[in-house]
């Protein structure tokens, strides 16, 4: 497998102007004829055309109408040369054949219960024609798609629709122009038996856009949230951004067999059905609030991706970092800001540092690929490049963050782009010195800040000294500092914020005065390796809140004593930093308990700790879901990424131990909160309604944790009696929490109840695959023969495959039993989808962490896979940086 690395990027020596795609969809074949004006870069030129094609028949190639005889052309596994193409602008024809019917990669155009869909992102479009298949081409693309009209009733793609008709033979054939000029991996076809729900948003200056959800007719009555989560989007978007809808059609399509979540296509955008279908009955929260998220992140891209777009993949941050920014924000401005930060935050922590911290470490634009897919995983760029993004904002507030957006848009729409532009739309558009801000973009790893305080009660100062240091990462030893903007407050004895004059820093005193408003919270740039701010007229001790908002990408270490983090927990006006204090103070509290397992001690848990949960427990003040995400306990994997040698068997002992401890503990406060906040019989898709829902499921789990048999009639009363799939799930969580018939017999009736819906069931299989009950890879193993599974699903191997390889106990089994389960299901996988194979793989690559017999069994397991033949280049690029 090759390498492609960013410092060898050229631009094309060919443009294309427009394409022409015309498909006839047949069941043993489809015929894919392109027509494309193609134009050279430097007038004269006489260099090769070399277009892209993977998996492709070739038929016929004609230029300017002459059929290419062999010879005239060269033909690879990976290629399509034209050595010596005419000077000038030309016509290139080629026509191809392929079969979606057999494609089970999911890349390219496939089939998905019996209907025709695409997925071009990131290199999918040279799976179906020959194509120079880089984001920097772009063109205006028609689309003539024909097909069997009893079949594929429907036949959409990108732009409008300007011809359609009936042929004969049962046929008939629709015919599409875009006229916004896009990159290939923006190109989407569907085609089978859907039917939509249909709805209309007029933009701000009056264009009226139609706008429709296709789904299989019987589930058009679960896309309402979709409808509205995007009608909200649209919104949101001209109000925060001043963006408007460009075209007069918005189509979604929603499809059961998806690698991803979803694609941004240019206006037919194509979704993960988990990602649109939704009643209360059959879809959690999570589900609502995951639904909200995504369509609005695809609907954003059509500006941040769609209209201005990438150069090449390294810059991929450059619209999915802004994008995952955006789909941040309005999320945020739909229901409570400090909790979706705290989310964010989350998993961050629990998926970002962690890669950040091994093999498969790369900065947010990465310097080399070998295949581009492996950079997508939610867990890699993606969160980090939103950080990036907030960053700016976090310097320059929200207006000048806005007049960056504004420039950037004047300055590029229509254009293929790189993160430098991005950053010099916000520097230009507000005279900003970002000193070397750039580095986030080039510097792989999470920087550790060390933060230590003192107070001088003569001078009336309080200084804060910062280090900063950024672990070396493979290929980058050794690092430069960081420009890392720290959000800082000081609260008072009283617990108040106090009002900051100004700050003494590089031998100069700065005002951080405005306007004659109290400033409460400023934001401290740190570049150095050392570096010391003073606050002034400081007339008591303050207790500092650091990083409010987690205002940069960073490890934090302060030197705040447990009583300070206590008084932050219960005072800090930063809501997102009292939830961090809970969060360091239960880090610390994990962290020595684990060490007391290890040394066989017996396990005690602090009375102070339980009394901070149980006042943030019961204060009626606070927001419900702010409550239970502040008494969660960091998870496991946090844990594990904070220690030497990560011991799976300590962390998860120590968490089970905290939480029954908490459970019995605090049982009549959890009790009368599981009483006291139980849903209304309507399921209404609110903040208050959501937060009250979440606090009382995550006090029903807490129970759960209990053996006791009047906990278990609850779960089951609370399992009977829900009216929507939040409570009745969490009610089977907490059942199953401990082996036995009553788990069994509840799981039996889930499923009978939900078996004919595949999301469901998905969510029935994870439940199991997450089990810590011992040896539960042999339940994985049967569940994998049942009916509902199926390997080509790649929702059904997320849920059961991934849900099993998330839970540390199971899956890092000292036997060994999981990595060899894992190992031999990758291999399965790598045959029918690799991308699929290679997301799956990943669970292996911090192997090193660990103990030195589970790095034999893991070793071992990546050593057969690396060995097997014909490994796909996805599989091999994980398995080998994770082996290297
Ligand atoms: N841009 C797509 C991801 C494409 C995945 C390619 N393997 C969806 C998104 O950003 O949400
Ligand atoms: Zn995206």
């Amino acid at each position: 497998p090759k390498e492609i690395f960013l410092k060898d990027y050229k631009s094309p020596d060919y443009y294309f102007d427009t394409v022409d795609l015309r498909f006839s969809l047949g069941e043993e074949k489809t015929i894919v004829a392109s027509k494309i004006t193609v134009f050279p870069r430097v007038e004269g030129s006489s260099a090769p055309l070399v277009l892209d094609g993977v998996d492709l028949k070739l038929i016929s190639i004609k230029v300017d109408g002459k059929e290419l005889k062999e010879g005239d052309y060269h033909l690879d596994s990976r290629h399509l040369t034209l050595p010596s193409p005419p000077e000038g602008k030309f016509t290139l024809e080629i026509d191809t054949e392929i079969q979606p019917q057999n494609n089970t990669s999911l890349e390219g155009l496939y089939k998905s219960s019996g209907n025709f869909c695409t997925q071009c992102e990131a290199e999918g479009f040279r799976k179906i024609t020959f194509y120079q298949d880089r984001p920097d081409i772009m063109a205006k693309y028609t689309c003539r798609i024909e097909a069997d009209k009893l079949l594929y009733p429907v036949l959409l793609s990108n732009g409008n629709l300007i011809e359609q008709g009936t042929l004969e033979g049962g046929k008939h054939y629709a015919v599409w122009e875009d006229p916004f000029k896009k990159p290939c991996y923006l190109f989407a076809l569907v085609a089978g038996q859907l039917e939509s729900r249909d709805d209309t948003f007029v933009t701000r200056s009056g264009r009226k856009v139609a706008l429709r959800i296709w789904t299989p007719a019987q589930d058009v009555p679960k896309t309402a949230h979709a409808m509205y989560s995007l009608k909200a989007a649209m919104k949101w978007d001209e109000d925060v951004f001043g963006l408007e809808y460009d075209l007069d059609l918005f189509n979604v399509v929603a499809v059961p067999d998806f690698n991803m979540g979803a694609m941004e296509n240019k206006s037919l955008n194509i979704f993960n059905s988990k990602l649109v279908l939704a009643s209360p009955e059959t879809a959690s929260d999570a589900d609502y609030a995951a639904i909200l998220g995504v369509i609005g992140h695809e609907y954003f891209h059509n500006w941040t991706g769609n209209r201005v777009t990438c150069r090449d993949w390294f810059q991929l941050s450059l619209k999915e970092g802004l994008t995952v920014f955006r789909d941040q924000e309005f999320s945020s401005d739909m229901g409570s800001r400090t909790v979706k930060r705290i989310a964010d935050v989350s998993k961050l922590r629990n998926y970002q540092f962690p890669q950040d911290a091994g093999p498969m470490a790369h900065p947010v634009r990465p310097h080399s690929y070998i295949k581009m897919d492996n950079f997508y995983t939610g867990k890699f760029l993606l969160y980090m490049g939103a950080e990036v993004v907030r960053m700016y904002k976090t310097l320059l507030g929200t207006q000048g963050f806005r007049k960056g957006m504004d420039l950037y848009f004047k300055r590029h729409d229509g254009q293929a782009v790189t993160c430098e532009d991005f950053f010099a739309a916000m520097k230009d558009a507000n005279g900003a010195d970002f000193a070397n801000f750039l580095l986030w973009y080039s510097q792989a790893g999470t920087p550790v800040v060390k933060v230590t305080s003192s107070y001088n009660a003569e001078a009336h100062t309080f200084s804060l000294k910062f280090s900063q240091e950024v672990p070396p990462t493979p290929g980058q030893p050794v690092k430069e500092s960081m420009f890392i903007p720290v959000a800082v407050g000081l609260l008072d004895s009283s617990g108040k914020d106090m009002t900051l004059s100004s700050v003494y820093h590089n031998g100069t005193l700065q005002s951080v005065a405005s306007n004659n408003q109290p400033v409460l919270s400023t934001v401290l740039r740190v570049t150095k390796k050392e570096e010391e701010f003073v606050f002034c007229d400081i007339f008591e001790r303050p207790i500092p809140s650091l990083l409010r908002g987690y205002s940069a990408p960073v490890r934090l270490e302060s030197d705040l004593s447990d009583s300070d983090l206590f008084f932050l927990l219960a005072h800090d006006s930063d809501e997102f930093n009292r939830w961090e204090s809970g969060q360091v103070l239960a880090r610390k509290l994990m962290l020595s308990l684990v060490a007391d397992f290890q040394q066989s001690k017996p396990l005690t848990l602090n009375p102070k700790f339980v009394q901070g949960l149980k006042s943030i427990l019961c204060d009626p003040s606070l927001d419900k879901e702010f409550i239970a995400k502040a008494i969660t306990l960091p998870g496991e994997g946090e844990i594990m990424d904070m220690m030497e040698v990560a011991d799976p068997d300590a962390v998860h002992a120590v968490r089970t131990f905290i939480r029954k401890e908490l459970a019995s503990q605090l049982k009549s406060e959890f009790l009368s909160t599981v009483e006291n906040n139980r849903s209304s019989e309507e399921y209404v898709f609110d903040h208050p309604n959501m937060a009250g829902r979440a606090l009382k499921n995550t006090a029903l789990a807490y129970l759960g944790s209990l053996e006791d048999s009047e906990i278990t009639e609850l779960a089951l009363h609370e399992y009977k009696t829900a009216t929507n799939m939040t409570d009745q799930f969490a009610a089977l969580s907490a059942i199953s929490q401990k082996p036995g018939k009553t788990r069994d017999d509840v799981l039996a009736d889930f499923y009978t109840k939900w078996q004919h819906n595949y999301l469901v069931v998905n969510k029935w299989f994870a439940l199991q695959a997450m089990s810590n009950i011992p040896g539960n890879v042999e339940n994985v193993r049967k569940l994998l023969n049942h009916p509902a599974f199926d390997l080509r699903n790649p929702n059904k191997v997320y849920s059961l495959i991934g849900g099993f390889c998330g839970s540390p106990v199971n899956f890092h089994a000292k036997d060994g039993s999981g990595y060899k389960f894992l190992g031999e299901i990758v291999l399965q996988l790598d045959k029918l989808n690799p991308q699929v194979a290679s997301r799956m793989v990943s669970a292996f690559s911090r192997w090193r962490r660990f103990d030195e017999s589970r790095q034999t069994l893991a070793k071992q397991q990546l050593e057969t896979i690396m060995s097997a033949n014909g490994l796909s280049e996805n599989v091999f690029e994980i398995a080998s940086k994770s082996l290297a």
